[in-house]
């Protein structure tokens, strides 16, 4: 939840008692604490690669021009930050007046990116209810932003489903999960479109639901985000799945110990009993000397993946692995047999 909204405007950035500083619903902080602030901005310009001198009295006289010729305000990305146990996520406006969100500890504050750009984009550029000239106007802005961002915190985020159901018509439920970079979102675009981007990087947020229609039903395909961050939404993701779909990433062994203490961690606390457990080996493209693959070197793959995640423990669970390629396509369609065959 956001608990608390700031801005900073600078007059000499050299002397941090000429700053000035708004905050709502409280105080910021108390003058003494302007090592905090000295903080927030060092922060904020570090996240921006030290490009910009935020705060500094040219800033502020070019911002005076900027509003006067164009009234169009620059926003900045947001940047997150974590100082003194605050969860803080501040932009910038024309590069010298820098807003900041304070939010609870165990808030994402990536969450309310869209919203925090889009609703200050919005009351500066569409609705130009604030010049940033006196006191009043920028309590107003501040206030107003507030309640947006809060009030977009309490209807939506809050609102995502914690416990899965099958919506009407739904044939099964696929879950798909494993750490980040694994492939797993590559994987859903695959069986989407056929498609597969070499240059497409972006890391899934909390999850995506897709829903694949065949002619034995439709089946959605949860799409989990495999950043530390979001996996504690993986145990309340799972429940009612049929298939389970588990993705390593055979090509970075740095990693098999985190993704096997992760497999491990939800194979302890999650009843498999009614579900079919998957785990897809994919990035097998990237194993050296693999471009004509003979089966004896896939099935050395293949064990030596099952004995390092110690697959052969799974006596009371279905399981199956299986090696693929996201890239070349390799098992892909074993795998969807694999699902509507299953249920
Ligand atoms: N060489 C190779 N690259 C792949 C393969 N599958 C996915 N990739 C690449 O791996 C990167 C990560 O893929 P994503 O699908 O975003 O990974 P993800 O598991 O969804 O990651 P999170 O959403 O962060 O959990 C992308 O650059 C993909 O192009 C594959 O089979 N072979
Ligand atoms: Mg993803």
């Amino acid at each position: 939840m956001l608990t608390k909204i700031f801005l900073l405007k600078g007059k000499n950035p050299q002397n941090l008692n000429h700053l000035d500083i708004y905050s709502y619903p409280e105080d910021l902080t108390r003058k003494e604490d302007l090592n905090f602030i000295q903080k927030i901005i060092s922060g904020h310009e570090k996240g921006e690669k030290y490009k910009s001198h935020n705060l500094n009295n040219d800033n502020n006289q070019k911002l005076d021009l900027i509003q006067k010729i164009s009234k169009e305000f620059t926003i900045s990305s947001p940047i997150p930050q974590n100082i003194d146990q605050y969860n803080i996520f501040t932009l910038c406006i024309n590069s010298t007046i820098l807003i900041g969100l304070i939010f609870e500890k165990d808030d994402n504050p990536y969450d309310y990116k869209e919203i925090f750009e889009d609703q200050a984009n919005e009351l500066l550029n569409a609705e130009k209810c604030c010049y940033f000239e006196d006191e009043m106007e920028i309590e107003n802005f501040l206030i107003t932003l507030f309640i947006d961002i809060r009030r977009y915190g309490d209807e939506i985020l809050d609102k995502y489903p914690k416990i899965s159901i099958h919506p009407a018509g739904i044939s099964a439920k696929v879950f798909l999960f494993g750490i980040d970079n694994a492939g797993k979102s590559s994987f859903i675009r695959r069986i989407k479109t056929g498609q597969f981007n070499d240059n497409y990087y972006s890391p899934t947020r909390k999850f995506n639901i897709e829903y694949l229609q065949k002619p034995s039903g439709v089946y959605s395909f949860w799409d989990m985000g495999g950043q530390f961050i979001f996996r504690e939404q993986w145990l309340n993701g799972i429940q009612e799945s049929n298939i389970i779909i588990y993705m390593i990433d055979v090509a970075n062994q740095i990693r098999f110990e985190e993704a096997k203490k992760e497999l491990w961690n939800i194979i302890n606390k999650h009843d498999f009993s009614d579900a079919l457990l998957v785990i897809l080996g994919n990035k097998v493209d990237l194993i050296k000397n693999l471009n004509n693959p003979g089966n004896q070197q896939i099935e050395r793959i293949e064990n030596e993946i099952i004995d390092f995640f110690e697959l052969e423990k799974l006596t009371n669970i279905e399981w199956k692995f299986i090696l693929t390629s996201v890239k070349t396509n390799y098992h892909i369609e074993e795998v969807v047999n694999i699902v509507l065959n299953y249920v």
